[in-house]
Order: structure tokens, then C-alpha cells, then sequence
């Protein structure tokens, strides 16, 4: 049989590493899932919603920092891809999108299912593009990996269904590509700038993200030298918060006062590989380092006295030898001291509540941390299961905590964790889900069960949108809109074929959490959480405190009075407003 297009694309996915595919199939796909077929070894895997196959390949890539790859079928499949691929691309994972086209001499005529996924996926990617002769094949597989290993992020190619079925061009050989890790350092010159700056400075504070991965001795080492507590960005918790005696924990909305505090009270501020988002929460005032290695980052957030371009890892390696090391530990103390102060609220909170009905979602996160596995990967869903997830889940260098952290999508940690548990089988991947999250892609916990993936999902079930109910409440205005009526979770969870409890007491938790975390494949804990549960940032500005007595002002005016009680009576002891 003369070998295709696609066969030469399979090929070549198989020489870089590849071993499966997330997608649906369909008409136009049907060319490549055929070579699939024929080749063997790279699997094929089904999810229910193209959606699901972009946030697991996400999940997949994230997780091994390998190319992992999705693929659908022309028009409203591949769509279905997109807020998936939002998120690989602005999470920095390398993400190979085939999207089956409508046939080529159709393109142009509102032929069925056209759409233009070159400009659609534009957005959402650093490579884009259309394949139209055989001829291009494999060299634009190829630039496309390439461009997703390097650039790190999505690459996208447009194939019309018919090219994938054409001959391969004459001699085409499978290439095999992986990516390499260059040295990248900033010059002698910013290097010495940035080390006047941090010599002059008393107190400096450290703000470290994701791009600390791989540079876990770099960061203590900088934080020794200058004696900087380190104040962490969601996304750098697992490669931050573990053996490290400078953490004073979380800034931003769901953070901690400690973290607010050393970067409010601070002489220099050093930026390591963030990007981390909300600038109230910068310092005012004082000389900012930024640490990236892609430069045109730099600056965005905060104005920045020293760009620093380089890997965290080899510009602290280049910076240290040119720092004075600081004797003087006040600030250091001053802020580790208050960080222990707050983790022990934190922690006693859960404990408190240990016997709290309906649960508290502190208690269930704690308990899901002391119950899971050393190695275990955590995904946790937008809404409040990521304020659970930051506060109460320990990484230890191990774990791993994936989520949807620079795009903010609902329904990501089910998704997500499909590609995870595809690509580490024998490991534990627990979610923590929302009942909002879970429900807005259901139909994957039949994936699960298809495709023998032994996740545990926890959900979160407290019968609202309570994220948004807690915006609503800062913002000052009535919740509306937010109640979800709920099916039984675990029923239908049984139902697919999963092991499925419900947990509405606290004594139960445990034991469905154990039975769960035990069970040789797919369970899901559907715990009865409380509601109201209000997560204030570490600093109430005035407009969030005027916000929450309007709120409370409005409840009481429209005769909801009951609401607001119990918002007090559960919450107010935790406001930490210093
Ligand atoms: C796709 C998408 N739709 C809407 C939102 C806005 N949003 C953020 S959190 C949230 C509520 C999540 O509810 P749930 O999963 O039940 O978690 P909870 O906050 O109740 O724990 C919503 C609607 C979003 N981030 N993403
Ligand atoms: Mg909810």
C-alpha cells in the first residue's frame, strides 16, 4: 500500500515520542485515525467532547513537559477544541492541534461545516497553519512541532480530509524531534545592575512562578544570599512552596496576608519567572527585578528597573556570584513569622471544622492532602476548589498540581486529568472538582470508564457557582443566577460504570476518600459541601469592604435575611483583614 500523508505524519509522531492522540473522530479525520489503525503503538484516545481532548493533552503536556496531541474533525469538531487549546497555550505546554478541514476545492463557498480554523485558532496559538498539496508533508508537521516544543505552546495545522489520504511525496522520511533546553543568561552588564540594586537594598523580597520549575536550588540559594522571604504566584506552588524555609505563601485574590505583606513591605522586589497577573498587588515605589526567559513579558505587570532575559534557572546561577550576602534576617523573620501565623489559622480552620454538616471544603481538601499519595497529581477546578487546592493541598517535589491558572476556565480538571492519568498510568491523579466544573463536561467520566482511567474525582458539591457568589458579594451585588440544582453525582457516577459514593457527614469522609482513593479504576466522592464559605483576598480594599456591607445592606433589603446569617455565622471568623 503506498504510503500517505498521514502515514508520514504518524510516522513522524511516533519517532518524536508521541504515544497517543486525544480526539473524536469524523469524516474529514478519517485519513489520519486510519494510520493510526495501521501503524499501532501511539493510541487512540476517545473522549466525549473535543473540548476534553485539547484540556487533556494540556494535562498530558503540562505534566511531562513533552508534546502531547489533540485532533478532530472539520468545522464544529475541531471548534469544540478551542477553549482547550486557550488554555495549553497560555499555560506554556507544547500542543500539536490537528484540525481535519472540509476539502480544499470546497474552501471559500459556505460549503456544510466550513469554518476558518486559521483564523479562529489564531489567537490561541504560535503556529497556524493551512496544508494544501501533499508536497508540504512532513515538513509542516514538522515546523509545526517544532514551533510547539520551542516556542511552547499550541500549533495548529489545518489539514483538508483529503491530503491526509494523498501519497506521501517520493523519499519523505519520518523526523524525529525533541526539545532541547539552550542555556539562556542574561549579559555581564544587567547582571551587575541587577546585583547593585539587590547590594543597596535592606529588605528584598522574592515573587516566584512557574518559571522556578527545574531551579528549585537556584531559588533557596538567591533566598539565602539575600535573606528574602518568597512569596509565590498560584502557578509556582508546586515548584516553590516544598523545602523551602523562605516560603511566606500565596499572593493575589486567593492568597495569604503574609504573602501581600512581603511584597507591601519591601526595599527591592526580584520577580522569578512570573507573570503573575493582578497589579494591585505589586509594590509601589521600590526597584523591581524581573526574571524571563521570554523577554517580551517583562514589564507588563509592574514597571521593571532590571529586565533580567534568561531561564531562572542559569540567570540565578550567572547573578549569585555577583551578590553580597546579607546578614541582617529582620524582614525575613518578620514575614516567615507571620506566615506561620496565618498557616496556623488555615490549619485550624479544617481542623475546627472537622465535624461541621454540611462539610467544610477546608476539612474535605485536608483530608484529600493527608490521604494522597506521595506522588500523587492534583487537578483542581476553577471556582472555589482552586482557593481549597492553594491553601490546604502540600507539594513535596513530587506532586503535581495541574489546573486552568492563566485562563481561568470552569471544567478543566476532569479533562485535564484524562491526559495526566493517560500518560502516567500506575500513578494516583485525584481531582478536586466543582459541581458546577464537573457537570459542564460530564459525559468524560464516561471516558473514564471507556477508557480504563483509574481518576478519582472528588467534587466539591455545594449546590452553587459559589465563586461567582462570592465575586457577586464583593462586588456588592445580590447573588443571582448562581444555584445548581444537582442530580446525584454518584449515582450517575455508578451509573457509567464508576465506583461512586456520596458523603453528607463528616465521619464518612475518610473511608469514602480511602475506599475511593483504593479502588482499581475510576471512583468519584461527591461530598456535600458548605456554601457559604467567603475566601477574601488578603487585602480588602476599600471598595471590596464597601462592597461587602452593600452586599450585606441589599441582602437585608430584599427580605433575604437568612442568607446573610449564615454567611456570618460560617465566614466571618476567617477575614483577615490586617
Ligand atoms: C467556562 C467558564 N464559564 C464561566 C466561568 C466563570 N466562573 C468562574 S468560577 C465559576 C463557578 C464554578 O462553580 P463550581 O464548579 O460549582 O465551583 P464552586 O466555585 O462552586 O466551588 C464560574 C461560573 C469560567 N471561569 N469559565
Ligand atoms: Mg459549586
Amino acid at each position: 500500500m503506498a504510503t500517505t500523508v498521514a502515514d508520514v505524519m504518524v510516522a513522524t509522531l511516533k519517532a518524536s515520542g508521541v504515544r497517543r492522540v486525544y480526539g473524536i473522530p469524523g469524516d474529514s479525520l478519517n485519513g489520519f485515525t486510519d494510520a493510526l489503525r495501521r501503524a499501532g503503538e501511539i493510541t487512540w484516545e476517545h473522549v466525549r467532547h473535543e473540548e476534553a481532548a485539547a484540556f487533556a493533552a494540556a494535562g498530558e503536556a503540562g505534566l511531562t513537559g513533552e508534546l502531547a496531541v489533540c485532533a478532530a474533525s472539520c468545522g464544529p469538531g475541531n471548534l469544540h477544541l478551542i477553549n482547550g487549546l486557550f488554555d495549553a497555550n497560555r499555560s506554556g505546554v507544547p500542543v500539536l492541534a490537528i484540525a481535519a478541514h472540509i476539502p480544499a476545492v470546497e474552501i471559500g463557498g459556505e460549503y456544510f461545516q466550513e469554518t476558518h480554523p486559521q483564523e479562529l485558532f489564531r489567537e490561541c496559538s504560535v503556529y497556524c497553519e493551512l496544508a494544501s498539496v501533499p508536497d508540504q508533508f512532513p515538513r509542516l508537521v514538522e515546523m509545526a512541532m517544532r514551533a510547539a516544543l520551542q516556542r511552547r505552546g499550541v500549533a495548529v495545522v489545518v489539514i483538508p480530509g483529503e491530503v491526509f489520504l494523498a501519497d506521501a511525496p517520493h523519499g519523505a522520511q519520518p523526523a524525529r524531534l525533541r526539545a532541547v533546553s539552550p542555556v539562556v543568561r542574561p549579559d555581564q552588564e544587567s547582571l551587575a545592575a541587577a546585583a547593585q540594586v539587590l547590594n543597596a537594598a535592606g529588605r528584598v523580597t522574592i515573587l516566584a512562578g512557574a518559571g522556578c520549575a527545574g531551579a528549585h536550588d537556584q531559588l533557596i540559594a538567591l533566598a539565602a544570599a539575600l535573606q528574602a522571604p518568597v512569596v509565590h504566584a498560584f502557578r509556582g506552588k508546586e515548584f516553590v512552596e516544598y523545602d523551602n524555609p523562605y516560603d511566606v505563601g500565596m499572593t493575589g485574590l486567593i492568597g495569604f496576608g503574609s504573602g501581600y505583606r512581603a511584597m507591601e513591605h519591601c526595599d527591592a522586589l526580584v520577580m522569578l519567572g512570573t507573570d503573575f497577573p493582578y497589579r494591585p498587588f505589586f509594590p509601589e515605589g521600590v526597584p523591581v527585578i524581573q526574571v524571563d526567559v521570554r523577554g517580551e513579558r517583562i514589564g507588563r505587570r509592574v514597571p521593571v528597573d532590571v529586565p533580567l532575559v534568561g531561564t531562572v534557572r542559569d540567570t540565578v546561577d550567572a547573578l549569585l556570584p555577583l551578590i553580597t550576602a546579607k546578614t541582617d534576617a529582620a524582614h525575613l523573620n518578620r514575614m516567615t513569622a507571620h506566615y506561620r501565623r496565618a498557616r496556623g489559622r488555615l490549619d485550624k480552620l479544617a481542623r475546627d471544622r472537622r465535624n461541621d454538616s454540611p462539610l467544610h471544603p477546608q476539612y474535605v481538601a485536608a483530608t484529600i492532602d493527608r490521604l494522597a499519595a506521595d506522588d500523587a497529581v492534583f487537578t483542581a477546578d476553577v471556582g472555589t476548589p482552586c482557593i481549597w487546592a492553594a491553601r490546604y493541598l502540600r507539594m513535596n517535589g513530587r506532586r503535581r498540581l495541574v489546573g486552568s491558572f492563566s485562563h481561568g476556565s470552569m471544567a478543566n480538571a476532569l479533562p485535564q486529568a484524562i491526559g495526566v492519568q493517560a500518560s502516567q498510568p500506575g500513578r494516583q491523579v485525584v481531582t478536586l472538582s466543582g459541581d458546577g466544573g464537573l457537570a459542564m463536561l460530564l459525559g468524560e467520566l464516561i471516558t473514564l470508564r471507556q477508557q480504563r482511567l483509574p481518576v478519582k474525582v472528588v467534587v466539591f458539591n455545594n449546590g452553587a457557582l459559589s465563586f461567582v457568589e462570592l465575586e457577586m458579594k464583593a462586588g456588592g451585588i445580590v447573588t443571582y443566577g448562581t444555584d445548581l440544582d444537582n442530580p446525584d453525582f454518584a449515582g450517575i457516577a455508578r451509573a457509567a460504570g464508576l465506583f461512586g459514593v456520596m458523603v453528607d457527614k463528616a465521619g464518612q469522609l475518610e473511608d469514602a476518600l480511602k475506599e475511593a482513593f483504593g479502588h482499581d479504576g475510576p471512583a468519584l466522592v461527591d461530598v456535600r459541601t458548605a456554601r457559604q464559605e467567603l475566601s477574601l483576598p488578603p487585602k480588602l480594599t476599600y471598595g471590596q469592604i464597601k462592597g461587602f456591607t452593600l452586599y450585606a445592606t441589599r441582602t437585608i433589603l430584599s427580605g433575604d435575611g437568612g442568607e446573610l446569617v449564615e454567611l456570618a455565622k460560617t465566614n466571618l471568623r476567617e477575614l483577615d483583614v490586617e
